[in-house]
């Protein structure tokens, strides 16, 4: 799967694409991140990519041409054209069943904003599919594709481990329960300990414990919830 990240702060992923999970499944080629600098756009002398609002207001504006210029040309490097996204807390409110229709994507353009936002022209032209990562406003939209790019890639084929293992996370396919409580060693800190049925090596009682505790981890956030929403 490839993912074209267009943003102006094309270093703040390089900590991220060089750790772990993704770093492991960008050298086995399962997946393929590649950063563009919507700078290079930029049209003058001054590389100008952000402007003051027209009617005035406080903070700047992503200009359209460099943007619109940006995914025009970024688009026809691979195959296939691929899915454009736009980064904003204006968007589709990202969840696991979006997370899900995106991993069917064989390709993801990213495109992230700065400042109060882009022209709303960006959007009139390229008709992209805005999506939010949750109701409260960043700084720019880069931290939103790392979102993005991070549960995506948990269902490309082969990234995981376990093969099986992003069917089993919660939220996800048959099991929208929270995940249970995890122990390891050491068996008792500071006077807290292990319950006991995980130290028995009984495993239909270690299930039915899960299933019992994941259960109840999932009505104590429903109510949790609900008081948020009051
Ligand atoms: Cl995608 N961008 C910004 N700037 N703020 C956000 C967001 C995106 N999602 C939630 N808040």
């Amino acid at each position: 799967m490839r993912f074209d990240v267009l943003t102006l702060f094309p270093q703040m992923f390089a900590g991220y694409l060089s750790h772990s999970l993704l770093a492991k499944a960008i050298e086995k080629r399962l997946v393929d991140v590649q950063l563009h600098d919507i700078r290079d756009w930029a049209k003058g002398k001054h590389n100008k990519v952000d402007d003051r609002p027209f009617g005035g207001g406080p903070g700047m504006v992503m200009m359209v041409e460099p943007v619109v210029e940006c995914v025009e040309a970024i688009r026809p490097l691979a195959e296939p054209p691929g899915r454009l996204i736009q980064l904003t807390p204006q968007g589709r409110r990202l969840d696991q069943s979006i997370v899900e229709e995106l991993s069917g994507e064989e390709r993801l353009i990213l495109l992230c904003g700065r400042y109060e936002g882009f022209d709303e022209r960006v959007s009139e032209i390229l008709q992209p599919d805005a999506i939010s990562v949750g109701d409260y406003v960043l700084n720019g939209g880069e931290v939103a594709a790392m979102v993005i790019v991070d549960a995506v890639i948990r269902h490309v084929p082969g990234v995981l481990g376990d093969e099986e293992s992003s069917k089993q996370d919660s939220f996800s396919g048959e099991q929208r329960h929270l995940e249970w409580a995890q122990y390891t060693r050491p068996r008792e800190y500071r006077g807290h300990v292990v319950p006991d049925v995980l130290m028995s090596g009984n495993h239909e009682q270690i299930a039915a414990w899960r299933a019992e505790q994941g259960r109840l981890r999932t009505e104590a956030r429903e109510r949790g919830e609900m008081k948020n929403e009051e």
